[in-house]
């Protein structure tokens, strides 16, 4: 009999900007497509390519205004437009990875102060990720890094009060952190020592809190 088809694993990274987390994530997702072809898929969140996120993608470039519950209630929408592809790929062993997750939406809508019980529930039901990394970056990397882009939220008072939120989310039983201020390929070898230690026997859950 041939052995059971091992699940694939849903990684979040998640992190300020400037912390590494798209080309980690980029990296892995390389990574592990040259180990095996069409093992694993990259997800950015926003998808700025669906019709949500195009007017998500407006919104940050500042082309538009927009409500900042509707905003927010977008991003969740975004976020659900991907969940059944998670959770095929997944049941499929495909892994999934993730470049934001919900982390940033309720991050940056406490952020803004939205309230929040409000703020956490719209996104119950989602795939639960395996781990979610956090890129700790110290500000003063951070800073060596670059100056902020021109986008919406791209600004010191908002990433300082991203910063304070987003440790208040943490949940040790699948937050890892990882030390973002490594060069590129030390970050890369140490997620990917977190990646092998994940466990695929367990059943794959949706997120009942966040
Ligand atoms: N962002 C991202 C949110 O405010 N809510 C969300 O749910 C998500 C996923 O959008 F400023 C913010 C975070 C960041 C911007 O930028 C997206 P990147 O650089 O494309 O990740
Ligand atoms: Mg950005």
């Amino acid at each position: 009999m041939a052995a059971a088809q091992k699940r694939g694993v849903l990684i979040v990274f998640e992190g300020l900007d400037r912390s590494g987390k798209s080309t980690q994530a980029k990296r892995l997702v390389e990574s592990l497509n040259k180990r095996a072809e069409g093992s694993a898929v990259l997800q950015a969140f926003p998808d700025r390519s669906s019709p949500i996120g195009k007017l998500i993608d407006q919104y940050l470039k500042k082309e538009i205004d927009l409500d900042e519950h509707s905003l927010h209630l977008m991003f969740s929408a975004d976020r659900f437009l991907k969940n059944q592809m998670i959770r095929e790929n997944i049941a499929k062993g495909i892994d999934v990875i993730c470049d934001r997750y919900c982390y940033s939406g309720v991050a940056y809508s406490l952020a803004k102060g939205l309230p929040e019980q409000w703020v956490r529930s719209s996104d119950v039901g989602l795939p639960k990720p395996d781990a979610v990394l956090f890129f700790d970056v110290s500000p003063a990397v951070a800073a060596q890094r670059g100056g902020f882009g021109a986008e919406r939220l791209e600004t010191a008072t908002m990433q300082q009060k991203v910063a304070a939120v987003m440790p208040t989310l943490r949940d040790d039983s699948f937050w890892k952190t990882v030390n973002a201020d490594g060069d590129l390929d030390t970050v890369e070898k140490d997620v990917f020592r977190l990646y092998e230690n994940l466990n695929r026997e367990k059943p794959f859950e949706s997120l009942e809190k966040i």
